[in-house]
């Protein structure tokens, strides 16, 4: 017995020219029917439409290039030099700490990509990263929000973003490893939205099977309406969160909930903050933070003009040098504002490779882009903001990521910075630790140099792989 289906979406398919999405329908098993008109309810066929034509018209024109008239980032908190910067950063870490102890303070993870790049077929939170002990990129993460909440006595919440392309498996992963010590009630996985592929030519949707419209996760930017949707942002009111630590699953030398990066938000009474690294070079692929008539905002790197990347100030440094780690701060009563006046972040269009159904009923896989997918970034809530902080973080310290399967930003790069990183804090101590010996810190033995010193006796020797937890 087929479902028949609605009238309204039959109306709507042929209103928008997208009813070869039900090409198969008498193909299809009544469970079929009814998971397909499920995804095609969510659908909003009007946006798909706009959004495809604005593409065609930005790409048929110049279009008043979204650069036009940007400035080197202003009012940036660079590294200390001076001892009043020091001082500076040792009173905002005091302030970061007073704030993680009232219990004002909460951290997202989002952890929706599909991790395209890494060629790991499972969601990239369970990477395997530790260079002694294989641990997963969820485990140290979440790790070091159970040593903050250690350091400063009160549970940190963790709203943890996926994605159709990664939900079941991330819930799997913290049930199956009691949420890494982190009481479940203070673990929040909560799942973001999709948008359907299309046609980069036709603007058609496509279908990944003969019932399933190709869907993908619809960015980072839909943290807003998904932290909305399932509660989070309910809880974190009910909680007293006021600051939100957003950070990447990508990165494992994420400084989480850093004390001073909160303690610098609040001081300068900021409702975004973002943690910026100086580039590598002029092309390594990474939005930077500029100032735009006024606002600070990010460009993303395929948004941004050669002349723009490459153009130096007298000194030959890059002028536009503050490379977006993806490591914020928002004030929980901004993101209370946004969902309040309904922001809708704007949709950015990338050309993918998408497989996708022919008009003959085979799956095809392109050999190149050819499909537009729709994402929103959270960083085009910048504008939005009262006051946008800028806060310079150490590059070699604080911004590792895995994104590679080989090459930079890959997994030898992260594993080889966190070798690094650990040898440093145990030297510092006055530990001995021979060239080319593999040395892992679990966040709970020490979040850093001086957590070390306290347990690590002076003039100890490792000369083996060791995992100090
Ligand atoms: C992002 C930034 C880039 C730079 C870099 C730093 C964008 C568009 N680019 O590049 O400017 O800051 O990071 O590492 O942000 N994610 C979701 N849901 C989604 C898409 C992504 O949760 O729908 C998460 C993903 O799990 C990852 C993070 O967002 O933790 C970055 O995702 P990406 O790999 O798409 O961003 P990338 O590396 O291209």
């Amino acid at each position: 017995m087929s479902e028949q289906l609605p009238a309204h979406l039959h109306e709507r398919l042929n209103r928008y020219g997208q009813q070869h999405l039900v090409r198969w329908w008498n193909e299809l098993d009544t469970a079929a029917q009814r998971r397909l008109i499920e995804q095609i309810e969510t659908i909003d066929f009007a946006r798909i439409d706009r959004l495809f034509r604005q593409q065609h018209i930005a790409e048929d024109s110049d279009g008043g290039s979204p650069t036009a008239n940007i400035r080197p980032a202003s009012q940036v908190v660079r590294l200390p030099k001076e001892p009043r910067e020091h001082a500076d950063r040792a009173a905002a870490g005091k302030m970061g700490r007073e704030a993680l102890a009232s219990g004002k303070v909460g951290a997202i993870l989002v952890a929706g990509g599909q991790g395209e790049r890494l060629g790991f077929n499972y969601p990239k939170g369970m990477y395997p990263i530790g260079p002694v002990s294989d641990r997963t990129l969820y485990q140290i993460l979440a790790e070091q929000l159970l040593a903050r909440s250690r350091e400063c006595g009160k549970a940190i919440p963790y709203y943890v973003m996926t994605s159709d392309a990664t939900h079941v498996e991330t819930l799997e992963f913290f049930r199956k490893h009691k949420y890494i010590g982190l009481n479940a009630t203070d673990v929040c996985v909560f799942r973001q939205g999709n948008m359907p592929a299309v046609d980069k030519q036709t603007g058609r949707i496509l279908l990944a099977e003969k019932g399933a419209v190709a869907m993908s996760p619809d960015g980072h930017g839909g943290m807003l309406a998904a932290l909305a949707a399932s509660g989070c942002l309910d809880d974190m009111r009910l909680r007293g969160i006021e600051y939100l630590h957003y950070h990447q699953v990508d990165n494992p030398t994420t400084i989480v909930c850093d004390p001073a990066y909160i303690g610098f938000h609040i001081l300068r009474r900021a409702e975004i903050s973002t943690k910026v690294v100086a580039k590598r070079n002029a092309s390594e692929s990474m939005g930077v933070v500029v100032s735009s008539s006024g606002q600070t905002r990010i460009v993303e790197y395929i948004d941004m003009p050669n002349e723009l990347k490459e153009a130096t100030d007298s000194e030959d440094n890059l002028l536009h040098w503050a490379g977006n780690t993806a490591i914020h701060v928002f004030s929980r009563r901004f993101l209370d504002r946004l969902v309040a006046e309904n922001l809708e972040l704007p949709f950015h269009l990338s050309a993918k490779k998408v497989p996708f159904i022919d008009d003959a009923g085979r799956l095809v896989e392109p050999a190149e882009a050819n499909a537009y997918k729709f994402e929103r970034f959270v960083f085009d809530a910048l504008p939005h903001a009262s006051r946008a902080l800028v806060v310079e973080a150490d590059r070699a310290r604080e911004f590792n990521p895995v994104k590679n399967a080989d090459g930079d930003d890959s997994p030898a790069t992260a594993r080889g910075a966190m070798t690094r990183i650990y040898t440093d804090w145990l030297r510092a101590a006055g530990a001995i630790v021979p060239h080319g010996v593999p040395v892992e810190i679990s966040p709970l033995f020490a979040l850093d140099a001086d957590g070390v010193r306290d347990k690590v006796p002076t003039g100890k020797k490792f000369d083996g792989p060791v995992v100090l937890k």
